[in-house]
């Protein structure tokens, strides 16, 4: 039988947590083998972050009442033995739902208010504004209280007009059936809250799942956030149909407009065909039933352009019904595991395979820094072995002599520190030009110009040039601070090979980072944004406000593609000063045991046989430490649980 989502997710978990454990063994041997230099310790960190954070974000997207919140209850809270989310007929859910777990925050629910939406933030920055969200505290082990808390998510107020106009509720230019219906106060309903977000140790939210869950979209008010900046960002999105409506117009107009995205592989989107009991009817036969719910699939499939084998029947009611009640035939009938084991191998299975080649390169380098520690260590051990072999049967006098020698050359070498220095302020300042290109100041300015752009009258039909221009100039940053780079690069080839030539390091400058990636991200957020700047939009467009939440959300996202180019080329950069600050205090020690090893040739304590034959033991150490080095950091890749083999010898207490 196929395996259930729950149980696929438990698996990946699995491997992450072997993952951090294995990581966890080999920052404490490099420890113990002063082999953790900063670079060393850089990559590590990373890492760890990048496997601890590493979120998978499922988001369930519709028109309202077709199911999401249901499904979700079936899929992942059945366990509970009841309805967690509230799913009930008509609008339900009134505002996007986050479902995650953060260990540092206590479990909780927390509820932006709509009111945020007067101030011009994103809701990025709204995230960091703790003191602004309603807090409930959430018993993990009293089901009902869990489902009151989440009962707010359904809440509503009642407003004026001119309320529901300034929070982007009401349009007067909007078609009559596209605003809210004004009840006879004319008053018209709002959703009391703008976000929420619940904070739970279940077992899936704990390994990095998020659940999205949104209010049906298709309204006027639906938060711009929503289509702009999560459901892109999200790695899989289930979208919901209905059996007992097939594809209607609405739902076509959600598809179209939210979740086309060109270039798109179309593998990260699931199409759903709920209430499929809707169908069952105890007049036709299993095969008539059959049979029909196979011509609506194909017929949804041909509708929204995807292939049969990714729109998938499903009952979520009957689903959830039949995991609490344990009914075997229920469960069948609603084809609900069949939904489960696809989402789980589809979405898993991507995102596995995307951190494991993320990984893949990390520890690369990671072993790469340590091997080269190894490498200087091995080289200079040698030179000493050389050195004292040339002492062979040499009188006193040769020996001062050469002691002398070895002063002579720590003194020249200490002249390479100003070098060292001037490279390092030279390397600075590029950075700081590349951070004033990338920087968040630079950002805010072309957003200020893309939003007064956009709001200037008559402007409307060159929308998508001005927008255009604006991710062109983006692009046009990172290929300036790519030539930056290079120009950076050029500079540390042409230093390292100088100290190489001139103090015998090993220097090598680390590759040039490549930004062409972060080109693509741009590309990909421009696409995913201009179905908002189509004709269809231009309604909106004419609103300022509408506007201004657009360009703020869009900057949320562009920040957070600068900001990780900037963290490469600041990667880049530590790591080469790493380099030379470990080779220069590798020399200096280097001179003091040179100089130790003729003191003691002077002063006859062990005959020079015995101290070469102490070299020769230390070179075999330092082999073994680099065979033991690939050892582990290939361990860290397999797919393994986490009590694969580590070497004995390196028990922690
Ligand atoms: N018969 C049947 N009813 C279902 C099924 N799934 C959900 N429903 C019902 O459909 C109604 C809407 O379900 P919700 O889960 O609230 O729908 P939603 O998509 O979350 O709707 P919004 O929150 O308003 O966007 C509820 O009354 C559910 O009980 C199903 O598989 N079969
Ligand atoms: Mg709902």
């Amino acid at each position: 039988m196929s395996r259930s989502f729950n149980q696929q997710f438990d698996q990946h978990g699995a491997w992450r947590r072997g993952f951090a454990h294995r990581l966890q063994w080999l920052g404490k041997w490099l420890g113990e083998h002063d082999l953790l230099d900063q670079a060393v310790a850089d990559r590590l960190k990373e890492l760890e972050v990048q496997m601890r954070t590493s979120k998978v974000m499922v988001a369930f997207v519709a028109e309202f009442s077709r199911g999401k919140s249901e499904l979700i209850n079936a899929i992942f809270f059945a366990g509970y033995g009841r309805r967690i989310m509230p799913a009930s007929a008509g609008r339900t859910t009134m505002c996007p739902t986050e479902l995650g777990y953060d260990p540092g925050l206590a479990p909780s629910l927390r509820l932006l208010p709509i009111e945020t939406r007067l101030d011009p933030h994103s809701l990025a920055y709204w995230r960091e504004e703790t003191a602004r969200w309603s807090e409930i505290a959430i018993d993990m082990d009293d089901a009902r209280q869990l489902a009151d808390a989440m009962a707010k998510v359904a809440e509503v107020r009642q407003v004026s007009l001119d309320e529901a106009r300034a929070l982007g509720f009401w349009s007067d230019e909007a078609n009559a059936e596209d605003n809210p219906m004004p009840d006879a106060q004319g008053r018209v309903e709002i959703p009391r809250w703008r976000h929420a977000v619940l904070n739970m140790p279940h077992p899936l939210l704990e390994q990095g799942l998020v659940i999205l869950d949104t209010p049906g979209l298709n309204a006027i008010g639906a938060e711009p956030e929503l289509t702009v900046s999560l459901i892109p960002q999200a790695h899989a999105v289930v979208f919901m149909l209905g059996a007992d409506t097939g594809v209607t117009r609405s739902d076509l107009a959600i598809w179209r407009e939210h979740l086309i995205t060109e270039g798109d592989p179309g593998d990260t989107r699931i199409v759903v065909l709920n209430k499929i009991d809707t169908l069952w009817d105890a007049l036709s036969t299993p095969a008539q039933i059959d049979a029909q719910i196979e011509r609506q699939r194909a017929i949804s499939a041909e509708l929204l352009g995807m292939p049969l084998s990714r729109v998938l029947p499903v009952s979520a009611q009957k689903g959830l019904q039949g995991k609490i009640g344990r009914d075997a035939a229920l469960m069948e009938a609603s084809r609900l595991q069949e939904l489960e084991a696809a989402l789980g191998k589809g979405i898993l299975g991507q995102r596995e395979t995307m951190l494991r080649l993320a990984v893949e390169a990390g520890v690369g380098n990671l072993r790469a820094a340590a091997a080269r520690i190894l490498q200087v260590r091995q080289r200079d051990l040698a030179e000493q072995a050389l050195e004292l072999q040339g002492l062979r049967g040499k009188n006193v006098s040769v020996v001062r002599h050469m002691r002398a020698r070895i002063e002579q050359e720590e003194a020249e070498f200490e002249g390479c520190s100003p070098r060292i220095a001037a490279l390092r302020s030279i390397q600075g300042k590029l950075l700081r030009d590349v951070y004033a290109v990338l920087g968040g100041t630079a950002l805010k300015g072309d957003m200020e110009r893309l939003a007064a752009a956009l709001k200037r009258p008559g402007i409307k039909l060159s929308v998508r040039k001005v927008y255009g221009e604006t991710f062109e100039a983006l692009r046009h940053n990172l290929r300036e601070v790519q030539a930056t780079a290079a120009e950076i690069q050029s500079m540390l080839h042409a230093t390292f090979r100088q100290l190489n030539a001139e103090f015998a390091f090993t220097l090598q400058a680390p590759a040039e980072p490549d930004l062409s990636g972060f080109e693509t991200q741009l590309s990909q957020i421009e696409q995913s944004h201009a179905q908002y700047l189509g004709v269809t939009n231009m309604l909106k467009l004419a609103q300022p406000e509408f506007c201004d939440k657009l360009v703020r959300a869009l900057a949320s996202r562009l920040r957070v593609v600068n900001e990780g180019a900037m963290a490469q080329l600041e990667a880049w950069s530590k790591e080469a000063i790493a380099q030379l600050h470990t080779q220069f205090k590798e020399r200096r020690r280097n001179f003091e045991k040179r100089i130790e090893a003729v003191e003691r040739v002077q002063s006859a304590t062990g005959t020079l046989d015995e101290r070469l034959a102490e070299f020769t033991a230390h070179e075999a150490a330092l082999a073994e430490l680099d065979g033991q080095l690939r050892d582990l950091t290939s361990m860290l890749t397999t797919r393994e649980g986490p009590s694969a083999a580590i070497p004995g010898e390196l028990s922690v207490a």
